[in-house]
């Protein structure tokens, strides 16, 4: 299987992966790769990008976001090009082509109640394709009471885009599309996967997963991830008004390939 580095991915969790729309692979990050993006997230919350973002709604905590790290801090490139991070997503998406769409940090201070609304991720980007996933990966250990991410298996496969709902500017997004469903309603007739994660764990999503997460209980200790969107093969630029922003206009044709500086091609 091609970009399968380590035996990290093997059919079963390629299966998963398609069938569910999430899956977990446990230490794909060396404790080294794990104390440089703790480096580099505190360092980015001492001086966010512009793109740098304060998540949190009413109430306590902080629930801190920031996007296109690796234009801001230069190191993120190596990670980015050399860790497992790209071989995963291109063997989970079954993609021979792999670009990076954007990384991010998401962290929710010790405290912070803000949850993560229930929501996926596609409609929120310039966009389109079913080879299009997201990795995240744990900085601390993470529990449900810190804030772990739930997802709903298999929504990937609904047929159905839900209007992507703001975490800070609440008027932005005006696509025409039908809300997320009332999640915790169903919650007996939907199939849910929440990992407790180590430093090193991670998890990989599709684009259109619904998913969300509770504020961070804990007072000791952070939750902190780095998060990075992957495109395969079959994904193309879906520019449309008032989506989430991305650095600068990527000088792109629309229905053409996202090949360029902003979203570069990392194997493949
Ligand atoms: O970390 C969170 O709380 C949300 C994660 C998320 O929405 C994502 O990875 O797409």
């Amino acid at each position: 299987m091609t970009g399968n580095r380590g035996g990290l991915i093997g059919e079963e969790q390629v299966r998963a992966y398609q069938e569910d729309g999430i899956v977990c692979v446990r230490q794909a990050f060396s404790a080294e790769e794990v104390d440089f993006l703790r480096d580099v997230v505190t360092r980015d919350m001492a001086a966010p990008s512009r793109m740098g973002r304060e998540a949190t709604r009413d109430g306590s905590g902080r629930f801190f976001s920031d996007t296109f790290v690796w234009k801001h801090i230069p190191e993120l490139e190596g990670f980015l090009r050399t860790s497992a991070a790209a071989d995963l997503a291109r063997a989970l998406m079954k993609a021979e082509k792999t670009n990076l769409l954007f990384d991010q940090f998401l962290v929710k201070e010790p405290g912070t109640s803000t949850p993560t609304v229930w929501h996926h991720d596609m409609p929120y980007w310039p966009v389109n394709g079913d080879q299009v996933c997201t990795i995240w990966i744990a900085l601390d250990p993470v529990t449900r009471d810190s804030g772990a991410v739930e997802y709903v298996k298999g929504s990937h496969r609904w047929g159905q885009r839900y209007k992507a709902e703001a975490f800070i500017d609440k008027d932005l997004y005006k696509e025409d599309l039908p809300p997320v469903p009332d999640i915790e309603a169903m919650r007996d007739t939907l199939s849910f996967a929440q990992y407790e994660m180590e430093p090193g764990d991670c998890t990989l999503h599709h684009g259109l997963t619904v998913h969300g997460a509770p504020g961070n209980k804990r007072s000791d200790r952070a939750r902190r991830a780095y998060v990075i969107r992957w495109t395969g093969d079959d994904a193309y630029y879906y520019p449309r008004p008032n989506l989430q922003p991305m650095l600068e206009d990527p000088g792109i044709a629309p229905g053409g390939p996202l090949d360029c500086d902003l979203f570069p091609v990392m194997r493949g």
